[in-house]
């Protein structure tokens, strides 16, 4: 009930906030893009995201505070997609897409901020993505250009069989995945990311490793011709002017 309160104060007083960490493109060592992670701070304390999005949800109050944040990370991202061509992958719930009004807000959004449909990336979580109504909004999204990842890959239920079917462009590997990977790697794991890759080849989608943590494990998924690599060993989630010094070290 505090949560719930805090959060429509939020909504009014501007204490939501967006994060961002890097995405990294092996081949060429450049930031390619950013994640949006939503914060928040109630009375000088930061309250993680897994404690309140589904605070948000239950209450309802996730349509607003997602659209706000959807507008505050799109307005930064049309910046740095014009200056560095990044684009930007925000996370999105069922509850979101479920709403009516989902698509049109999203395309709002995108007029008014300027940045272009196909620099956004919405990131669904899989076990999501097995329903048809989500998948039907999905399927208006793309085509305007908007691209879809399947968010924690690997942790859901969704069925390889079917994985074809599914409207989606990009897999976010999930972080157990890569966070398994010592130095030296077991070839069991290795084996394991190579079949997730290979998988995402086969069938057009982008793979994104997520959770990279360690110099060995950059190295091991580059060998294995990962194109898209995040965790903290590129960039912890970070302030905006945070995200703009490494974008200017890397000019
Ligand atoms: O950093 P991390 O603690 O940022 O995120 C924890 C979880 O919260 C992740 O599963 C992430 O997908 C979710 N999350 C973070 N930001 C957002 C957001 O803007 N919208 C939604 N729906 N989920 C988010
Ligand atoms: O569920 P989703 O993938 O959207 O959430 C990403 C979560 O993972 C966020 O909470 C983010 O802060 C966290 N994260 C990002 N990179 C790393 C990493 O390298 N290690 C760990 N442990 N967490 C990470
Ligand atoms: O500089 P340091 O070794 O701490 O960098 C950590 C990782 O961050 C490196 O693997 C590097 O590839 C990655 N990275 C990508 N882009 C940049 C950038 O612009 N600046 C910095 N410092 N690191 C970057
Ligand atoms: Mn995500
Ligand atoms: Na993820």
């Amino acid at each position: 009930a505090r949560i719930a309160a805090g959060l429509r104060q939020a909504i009014l007083d501007g204490s939501l906030f967006m994060h961002y960490q890097p995405v990294v493109d092996t081949a060429t060592g450049r930031i390619t893009g950013v994640e949006a992670l939503m914060r928040w701070r109630q009375d000088g304390e930061l309250i993680p995201p897994g404690v309140f999005i589904p605070v948000a949800e239950q209450t309802g109050l996730i349509g607003t505070i997602g659209a706000r944040a959807l507008r505050l990370a799109c307005a930064q991202a049309a910046v740095w997609h014009h200056e560095h061509g990044l684009y930007l992958t925000v996370n999105v719930s069922t509850h979101q897409l479920r709403d009516p009004g989902f698509a049109d807000s999203v395309l709002r959004i995108l007029a008014d901020t300027g940045l272009p449909a196909a620099a956004l990336v919405l990131e669904i979580t899989e076990s999501v993505l097995v329903d048809a109504a989500d998948t039907n909004v999905l399927g208006i999204l793309r085509a305007y250009g908007i691209r879809i990842a399947i968010d924690d890959f690997g942790t859901g239920y969704s069925s390889l069989a079917y994985l074809h079917t599914l409207p989606v462009d990009i897999l976010k590997i999930d972080q157990s995945f890569i966070r398994r990977h010592q130095d030296p790697p077991r070839p069991q794991d290795v084996s394991l990311t190579r079949a997730i890759l290979e998988l995402a080849r086969s069938q057009d989608l982008l793979a994104v490793a997520e959770g990279v943590e360690t110099a060995a494990q950059a190295n091991l998924l580059r060998e294995l011709d990962c194109p898209l690599v995040q965790g903290y060993h590129f960039g912890r989630p970070a302030a905006p002017e945070a995200i703009d010094v490494l974008l200017r070290e890397a000019a």
